[in-house]
């Protein structure tokens, strides 16, 4: 029945859970900043005419499944689609006229083998806050939400292993836990809307990849919908299970290629009791690596996020976001933000001040700045966290996630840089302690434009490929970098990943 984007560009069905990565929603923001085209148009791509066409009779037989139709369930109204029919960024979009509702995992088997078997096209959706359109339909596929299937199933607080459906929002999640004494293992500007399934299928990363690891690392279990209805229970609660392969880690990061994650089980740790954190002011990339390199010798442990971010976002920052404040008497080409988090209030602040110190005394900033109450630390998250959100207000951003060596990391900005010239603004920020760095173009007041595309790709790509780093380091591959994979695995990888996808949906067209 359905079709991944990763392995096959010119088919459009697909299971493809939503790619959700980024990007705070808060009641209080709006992430959608008006009149932008999508920068990708859809006919270089064409419906696959093998797929069949929504008919009423489908529409009874999948109300018949939800138990009624009202708007809890299913949604069939024009404006209601709307949102569900495009990203955030509204670059993507499709035209679907069917969002489903589900509340379990039977009815998700139900639809899906329904779809199968009618040869019906599905795109899965969470939050709907990814950045590659991951989540939208890029036709008609029918839009299958798991915003009902939120429930909280159970958590021991010996082993710290939550589990829960793949509908809960993280924030929610976080705040169940909180209120255990627990954290979940994931923390991302999107929190409050992204969904943890979503957060599963696309391996999100985020600002604590760097102390607890990626999603591979935390998942146990997973509950996962085959293409053809198949529950696939590898829901483990174990820490330690080696009985043949482990199957729950192809559906981390598979981006709902390979089935819809219903079900997930997690390990969390306690929340740690005492948290810092430090903003630097460097004159150069190369005291940011100096201090990233100490960082992690002296404060081992206690060290939870290591970020950048260059001057030009905090000006996006600063003339977007009405309470962000200027951090610093005078204005620095770069800035890091550096969180420590224990359990040791007096021994955490004498860890930290020590390193302050430390490269004080060497040089390696020019203004600092320490955090230790909840507001302050607020503050100067908040300049970090809105970056996407102020790029997002001023027009069209062009956006690159890579992973790239630490000596040549921000030199793709400088060549973009020069490259571009006053066409745009580049800006680079992101997890610098884990490699990851977030280029965005911005174009401000402008609209996306193809023309304007070719002005970088492919060739942030051929250069992502030459320092063997990679294309999507956390935002995964969904609509936007299908065709790209190549620049980051070899054609054997491509080839073995085509025969398990192919094996596990073998209505592949
Ligand atoms: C972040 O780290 C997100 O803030 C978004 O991954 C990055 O907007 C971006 O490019
Ligand atoms: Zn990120």
């Amino acid at each position: 029945m359905m079709i991944s984007r990763i392995l096959q560009k010119n088919s459009i069905n697909r299971l493809t859970i939503n790619t959700i990565n980024s990007i705070k929603q808060s009641s209080s923001s709006s992430y959608h900043t008006t009149s932008k085209d999508e920068v990708v148009s859809m006919s270089n791509i064409k419906r696959n005419d093998e797929f069949s066409t929504l008919t009423n009779q489908d529409i009874k037989h999948f109300k018949d499944i939800l138990g009624g139709d009202d708007s809890s369930r299913m949604i069939t109204d024009k404006d209601e689609l709307e949102g569900f029919n495009q990203d955030w960024m509204k670059k993507y979009k499709g035209n679907s006229s069917l969002v489903l509702k589900p509340k379990t995992t039977d009815q998700v088997s139900k639809i899906l083998s329904y779809c199968n078997q009618k040869k019906l096209a599905i795109v899965p959706q969470g939050g709907n806050t990814g950045l590659v359109g991951g989540s939208v339909p890029l036709f008609d596929e029918i839009i299958l939400s798991l915003t009902n299937m939120n429930q909280i199933e159970s958590f021991d607080d010996v082993t710290g292993v939550v589990t829960c459906q793949s509908g809960c929002v993280l924030e929610t999640l976080e705040s169940y836990l909180n209120a255990k004494g627990f954290t979940v293992p994931l923390d991302l500007g999107a929190k409050g809307s992204c969904h943890i399934g979503g957060n599963a299928a696309t391996n999100a990363g985020g600002i604590r990849l760097l102390r607890y690891g990626s999603m591979h690392s935390n998942v146990l279990g997973i509950e996962a919908v085959l293409a053809d209805g198949t529950i696939m229970d590898c829901n483990s609660t174990l820490r330690k299970d080696n009985t043949g392969y482990d199957l729950k880690h192809l559906f981390i990061g598979s981006e709902g290629t390979l089935g819809v994650i219903t079900k997930i089980s997690i390990i969390t740790p306690p929340k740690p009791t005492s948290v810092n954190v430090a903003l630097l002011a460097c004159n150069d990339f190369n005291q940011i690596k100096q201090i990233l390199i100490k960082a992690k010798k002296q404060l081992g442990d206690i060290l939870s996020a290591f970020e950048f971010m260059d001057r030009p976002c905090i000006d996006y920052v600063l003339d977007h976001q009405s309470t962000a404040k200027e951090p610093f008497d005078k204005k620095s080409p770069f800035y890091v933000l550096i969180e420590t988090s224990g359990f040791h209030e007096q021994h955490d602040a004498e860890k930290l001040n020590a390193f302050l110190e430390n490269i004080m005394s060497e040089d390696l900033v020019l203004d600092g700045s320490l955090a230790t109450d909840t507001k302050n630390i607020s503050q100067f998250w908040k300049l970090r966290e809105t970056i996407t959100e102020s790029l997002g207000k001023a027009g069209a951003v062009y956006k690159y996630d890579l992973s790239l060596p630490i000596d040549t990391f921000y030199s793709i900005v400088e060549v973009m840089r020069e490259k571009l010239k006053d066409k745009a603004v580049v800006t680079g920020f992101g997890h610098v302690g884990d490699g990851n760095l977030h280029l965005n173009i911005s174009t401000p007041k402008q609209k996306y434009s193809k023309e304007f595309l070719s002005n970088i790709e492919p060739f942030v790509y051929e250069y992502t490929s030459q320092q063997k780093g990679s294309i999507s380091a956390e935002h995964g591959i969904g609509y936007m970098k299908t065709g790209q994979l190549h620049f980051s695995k070899s054609p054997a990888s491509i080839q073995l990943m085509k025969l398990i996808k192919n094996s596990m949906d073998p209505n592949v067209l």
